[in-house]
């Protein structure tokens, strides 16, 4: 009787010992406040232009990055931007045919690249033709010479390079998002979502994201109210809770650009991803979910800014 009593405490410990082992295992994920906890996309097969393979499940900021936010940043630990410095002729001329001889001095001055509108922009292929570089254009004064930041606190940083905006993130103790990661939770839980807003077409779709209605790069309609950046989560969430994965600024990503699926690396560019208040259906549409962009990773521009990720803590 007693061997008998004796094996039931036994049991009894035994099945309370594995109760709390599977109570340790079901221990809810803390949250992360400001960030979103984007479950894993368990599938391998391809479901848009950078979801090749599984990923685990990561956290996401729910918004870009503010001006007050990298503000921050940058009165605890001095960081001068890329923006903010000379180019160094020794450190970009590998960039260049071999022989090309250096630019003048006045071209090597710090700044970034800054939208114009153009109404006699006619080849949309030309770039150049709405950017031009502006010297003394930084995250503090996005359009260079008497521009600022003041009144835009909310809203989301431009003119940082990939180097800028890994470095924001670190200083968080987080990370930037790879392509694919960004990519599946713009989808926001709708693998066919075309839009991070969902399926509506761009035409009927200017109360969910700041992007450019009308024909880029001649008229801006403003239909969203807003013809530059706009604060942050204006517009509603996607189906994850992110806001501004449409529109309102590009966001870096980790990767080098790499052409898909198995094309060359383009040296020194990063991938963007979500388009910018300049995106339009006429023109790059970089709000759609699977569209990306190549961008040099040295230099800034005012409609391009980040976002971080983290990994699951243990
Ligand atoms: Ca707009
Ligand atoms: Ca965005």
């Amino acid at each position: 009787m007693k061997n008998q009593h004796l094996m039931a405490v036994l049991v009894a410990a035994f099945l309370l010992f594995l109760s709390c082992e599977n109570n340790s295992v079901q221990q809810p994920i803390r949250q992360i406040p400001g960030m979103q906890l984007i479950p894993e996309q368990q599938r391998s097969e391809n479901i848009g232009k950078a979801v090749a393979h599984p990923i685990p499940a990561f956290f996401l900021d729910q918004r870009e990055v503010t001006n007050a936010e990298f503000k921050a940043f940058v009165d605890a630990t001095d960081y001068l931007t890329t923006a903010e410095q000379d180019l160094d002729w020794e450190q970009i001329k590998s960039q260049f045919p071999p022989n090309t001889p250096p630019p003048p001095d006045s071209l090597l001055k710090a700044g970034a690249l800054v939208f114009q509108p153009n109404l006699n922009a006619i080849d949309l292929q030309n770039e150049l033709s709405w950017w031009h570089w502006e010297r003394g254009a930084n995250w503090k004064q996005p359009e260079g010479g008497n521009s600022t930041i003041e009144g835009l606190e909310n809203h989301p940083v431009v003119q940082i390079s990939h180097a800028d905006a890994h470095a924001y993130c670190q200083w968080k103790g987080k990370r930037l998002p790879t392509e694919a990661e960004w990519e599946w939770a713009a989808k926001g839980g709708n693998p066919s979502a075309i839009y991070p807003w969902g399926d509506d077409a761009p035409g009927s779709a200017s109360d969910k994201a700041n992007f450019w209605q009308g024909p880029f790069p001649w008229k801006n309609q403003e239909l969203d109210g807003f013809a530059k950046t706009s604060p942050v989560a204006h517009y509603p969430p996607n189906g994850y809770g992110l806001y501004d994965m449409a529109g309102n600024v590009w966001e870096w990503c980790e990767d080098p650009y790499q052409e898909l699926p198995e094309g060359p690396v383009i040296a020194n560019h990063f991938v963007i991803r979500g388009g910018s208040f300049l995106c339009a259906e006429n023109y790059c549409s970089g709000y759609r979910t699977r569209n990306r962009l190549a961008a040099d990773g040295q230099i800034g521009s005012n409609h391009t800014g980040c976002r971080c990720a983290m990994d699951i803590p243990d």
